[in-house]
C-alpha cells in the first residue's frame, strides 16, 4: 500500500487495491497498514472511505441511519447505477421497508424452527463423517466436509428440490463477487449469470418448495399478512444467496484452524461443548465475509473527518476482528479467549440472521469430528478461492487419525 502522506485536512489517502489477487491472497499485511494509517483512510482507486479499526467499523454498523445499505452494500451506488439484480430486501434496504422481511426471517431462522432441525442434522454430521473417515485417513476437507456438509442438510432445510443444487456454490461466489468491483473475478461470473438468476428465480416459486421448510415458511407469513406475497419470492432467494457459500467458507475456517492449531483441537476434543466457541472464535480469526459497504447518507463526522454524504464507505469486518486495539494477540486462534464482539457477522439492525444455523451446523459437525477423530493434520499444500468477498478456501488437504 503506498500511502501518501495525509492532505491538507489530514485524511489519509492510499492507492492500495483491496481487491487484487495479491490483497486477496493475504490480506493481513494490507489491512495492518490500513488500520496504522488512521481510523478513516481515503481509497482513492475506488473514491471510497475505508474503516479498518474495530471501534470505526462497529459504529458504522450500528448507525444505519447515517450509514445506508438502500444504495448497496457493494462498491456500486444504487443512486446512480442499476444493480445486476432486484436489490434485496434485507440486505440492501434501510427500515422501515426493511423491517417486516427481517422480522419473517428472524422467526423462520430462528433458534425455535432450529429445535426441529438439531437432532436430524447431527445424525447426519455422523453419518458424513463416519463415510468420509472410512475412505481413507488422507482428504481434502474442503468439498468432503466443508461443502458437503451444508449442501447435506441446508437445501433440504429450505425445501429445495433435488435437481439443480450444484447451481447454488456458483450463484453464491456470483453475488459476493458482485459486491466488489467490476474485475476479473466478476467478469469470469458474468457468462453464467442468467443462467444462473433464472434457476434461483424459479427455486423462489411457493410451488416448486417444498410444503415444509425454510421456504414453505416464508410463504406462510406471506399468508398471515407479515410480508406481501410479492415480497416472498425475494425473501427466500435470501437464503439462497446467503446461506450456502457462507456457510461453507465458515466451516473451512474453522477445520483449516484446528488442523493447524492442534493444541485448540486436543481442547475441543476434551471439551466438545467448545464447539460453539470454536466455530465463532474461527469467524473473528477468518471473517469469511470480509467487507461490506455502506452509503453515507450525510456529511458524517468520523474521528475528526468528514465522509461526504452520497460517498462509499468500505468496513473491513476482517481487519477490525484482528485489530490489536480491541482484542489481546489477535493473530492467535484461541478457545480461551470471548470472541463475541466480533463483527464477523455484522452488527446492528443488519446483523447476520442466520447464524443461528450456520452456528447449528458447525456444532453438529465439529462434535462429530470430535467424537471420533484424535489428530487432525495438515497433509499437502493449501490453496485459496479468490473472491471480491469473502475469504474462502479451495482445498485444505488434511490427515484425521480416528480416536
Ligand atoms: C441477500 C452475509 C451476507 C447476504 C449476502 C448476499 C445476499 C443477501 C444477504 O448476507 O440476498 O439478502
Amino acid at each position: 500500500m503506498t500511502t501518501t502522506a495525509p492532505t491538507a485536512i489530514g485524511l489519509p489517502v492510499s492507492d492500495a487495491d483491496p481487491f487484487s489477487h495479491e490483497v486477496l491472497e493475504d490480506p493481513t499485511p494490507f489491512h495492518a497498514q490500513l488500520r496504522d494509517a488512521g481510523p478513516v483512510v481515503y481509497l482513492d482507486r475506488y473514491d471510497v472511505y475505508a474503516f479498518g479499526r474495530h471501534e470505526q467499523v462497529h459504529a458504522a454498523l450500528v448507525d444505519w441511519q447515517q450509514f445506508q445499505s438502500a444504495a448497496g452494500v457493494g462498491l456500486s451506488n444504487f443512486r446512480y447505477e442499476k444493480p445486476w439484480r432486484p436489490p434485496s430486501l434485507v440486505l440492501e434496504a434501510d427500515p422501515p421497508r426493511h423491517d417486516a422481511p427481517r422480522r419473517v426471517l428472524t422467526k423462520v431462522l430462528g433458534p425455535r424452527a432450529l429445535r426441529r432441525l438439531h437432532e436430524q442434522w447431527v445424525a447426519d454430521a455422523e453419518v458424513l463423517v463416519d463415510q468420509v473417515l472410512a475412505a481413507g485417513a488422507e482428504f481434502d476437507a474442503v468439498p468432503a466436509l466443508a461443502e458437503a456438509f451444508p449442501l447435506r442438510v441446508f437445501p433440504d432445510a429450505v425445501g429445495l428440490p433435488a435437481q439443480g443444487r450444484e447451481n447454488l456454490l456458483p450463484y453464491g461466489d456470483h453475488a459476493f463477487n458482485a459486491f466488489g468491483p467490476p474485475n476479473d473475478l466478476v467478469a469470469r461470473g458474468n457468462p453464467r449469470v442468467a443462467e444462473l438468476s433464472a434457476w434461483v428465480g424459479a427455486q423462489c416459486a411457493r410451488e416448486v418448495l417444498a410444503p415444509q421448510g425454510f421456504g414453505a415458511d416464508i410463504w406462510a407469513a406471506a399468508d398471515r399478512g407479515d410480508i406481501t406475497h410479492e415480497q416472498a419470492p425475494l425473501v427466500v432467494r435470501s437464503l439462497l444467496t446467503a446461506g450456502v457459500d457462507t456457510t461453507v467458507h465458515g466451516l473451512s475456517a474453522v477445520l483449516y484452524a484446528v488442523a493447524t492449531n492442534p493444541d485448540q483441537w486436543r481442547r475441543l476434543r476434551a471439551q466438545p461443548e467448545l464447539a460453539r466457541v470454536a466455530f465463532d472464535e474461527a469467524v473473528r480469526w477468518e471473517s469469511p465475509v470480509q467487507t461490506f459497504f455502506r452509503t453515507a447518507t450525510t456529511d458524517v463526522a468520523v474521528a475528526g473527518h468528514v465522509v461526504p454524504e452520497g460517498k462509499k464507505i468500505l468496513m473491513f469486518l476482517a481487519s477490525a476482528n484482528r485489530d490489536p486495539r480491541r482484542w489481546a494477540d489477535p493473530d492467535a486462534f484461541d478457545l480461551g479467549r470471548d470472541p463475541s464482539g466480533h463483527v464477523g457477522f455484522g452488527m446492528g439492525i443488519h446483523q447476520c440472521v442466520g447464524q443461528h444455523v450456520a452456528r447449528l451446523e458447525a456444532e453438529a459437525l465439529l462434535t462429530a469430528l470430535a467424537r471420533r477423530v484424535a489428530t487432525i493434520e495438515p497433509a499437502g499444500p493449501t490453496k485459496r478461492h479468490h473472491n471480491n468477498t469473502l475469504r474462502a478456501w479451495e482445498s485444505i488437504p488434511v490427515r484425521m487419525l480416528p480416536a
